[in-house]
């Protein structure tokens, strides 16, 4: 997708991905197979479900990747769904994004099982193991395997990625820097996925170093000009609002 109707749909501008009516809690595009995320923590892993079981239902050979927080983990959400992919052998790759935190709630307080992937072990599916989601390398080696063996028919792969969380859910959790400072001083300084990349790039190939501040500052570009655009665009209108709200017949 591109970054200006995201960003506009931050902003709750009419040309946003979703209209501006779904703010950063839905930022979607059928377009791209993109469904979207949602505000209900694990209400899209029966969607995601259902996704893979159209593919399969239709012969298509597509799969179907659905990110999960470990807080997400523990809703009944993830229970059905991932129960019933394991039952039907759909073609899907749960991927649990285990920061270690669900809003404030630290793993250890919220299950006694820590380590996620072996919950694939309770739903008969393939347990795609534990992964250092900060290592690019090792997310897309562990990914095109589940993916593929998924694709073949094989039924649906559960990985847990281990990453972390900079800042506060949200602007009100004020004490998660301190709370966690010395923590979070570690993976922020040691193990950030894009500055481990770089020095592992840096490694490999001399004198790469001009094309890396050449992203760099193509990226800054993309982020400045998705935000001119969104701050350009109109709101949504009165009409806008009421559109898509119920099915005409
Ligand atoms: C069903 C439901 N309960 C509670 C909330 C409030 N809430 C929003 S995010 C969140 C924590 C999610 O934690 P996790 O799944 O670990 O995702 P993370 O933000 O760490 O990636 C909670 C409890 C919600 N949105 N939906
Ligand atoms: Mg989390």
């Amino acid at each position: 997708m591109h970054p200006n109707p995201i960003m506009a749909e931050m902003m709750g501008k009419k040309t946003g991905v979703s209209g501006g009516k779904g703010g950063s809690m839905h930022i979607a595009s059928r377009a791209h197979n993109m469904w979207g995320g949602y505000a209900i923590v694990g209400g899209h892993l029966p969607l995601a479900a259902g996704i893979a079981f159209a593919s399969q239902y239709n012969d298509r050979k597509e799969v179907t990747i659905s990110f999960i927080g470990d807080g997400a983990t523990n809703n009944g959400y993830f229970h059905e769904a991932v129960n019933m992919s394991g039952v039907w052998k759909l073609p899907v790759v749960w991927i649990i994004e285990n920061n270690f935190v669900a809003m404030g709630t630290r793993i250890e307080d919220s299950t006694a099982q820590t380590e996620l992937h072996h919950r694939a072990l309770g739903y008969g599916i393939k347990d795609g193991g534990r992964i250092d989601g900060q290592d690019v390398f090792a997310v897309y080696d562990s990914v095109s395997e589940a993916v593929e063996y998924a694709r073949a028919g094989n039924g649906p792969v559960l990985i847990e990625s281990i990453t972390y969380r900079y800042k506060g859910h949200g602007v009100s959790d004020k004490s998660y820097d301190k709370r966690f400072a010395d923590e979070l001083a570690e993976w922020r300084d040691k193990k950030d996925p894009i500055e481990l990349l770089r020095r592992e790039l840096q490694k490999k190939y001399k004198g790469i170093d001009a094309d890396l501040a050449k992203i760099d500052a193509a990226c800054q570009a993309a982020v400045d000009e998705a935000t001119e655009f969104a701050l350009k665009s109109p709101d949504p209108t009165y009409e806008d609002l009421i559109n898509n709200v119920y099915v005409e017949e």
